[in-house]
């Protein structure tokens, strides 16, 4: 009997001493919730091809170029045009009268505000504007509305 009883106090032993490794193993599972945290840089390096996709428009960007439309008694020249997002146009005014590019409508000029010089454009001058929204903008001669024409702006 007092061996049972010597094997039932070991074994409670046995269990008491599990118990104390459970503890260390809590640690353990700590220091695998560290390791969760050092994954956590591979999971940035896997964000890294987002940082590259904006690199992509960044890129169609700097393909920045200009145009030039004549404004002459007969109106634009060209009426229409397509150009890149951040193309700067330049309007010049080969005519003897005042033109004034502007944005449509008229005469508020609200569908892309900044496309207005708010001023006429005399004869042999040239005002330059650079689009940086996307979209088709119409205008027209603020001094002369029967003029008019788009510009479109592509990505
Ligand atoms: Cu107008």
């Amino acid at each position: 009997m007092k061996l049972k009883i010597f094997v039932i106090v070991l074994a409670l032993v046995f269990v008491a001493a599990a118990c104390n490794k459970n503890q260390p193993t809590n640690e353990n599972t700590q220091d695998n919730n560290d390791q969760t945290q050092v994954e956590m840089p591979p999971a940035t390096s896997s964000t890294m091809p987002t940082p590259d996709e904006p690199n992509t428009p960044e890129t169609i960007v700097n393909f920045d170029t200009s145009a030039t439309i004549s404004m002459n008694a007969n109106g634009f020249e060209p009426s229409t045009i397509t150009i890149k997002k951040g193309s700067t146009v330049t309007f010049v005014n080969n005519d003897k009268k005042n033109h004034w590019p502007a944005s449509a409508p008229h005469p508020i000029h609200t569908d892309y505000p900044a496309f207005d010089p708010r001023q006429a454009i005399a004869a042999s001058a040239s005002w330059s504007f650079t689009f940086d929204q996307a979209g088709t903008w119409k205008f027209h001669d603020h001094l002369n509305p029967s003029f008019f024409g788009s510009v479109t702006v592509e990505y």
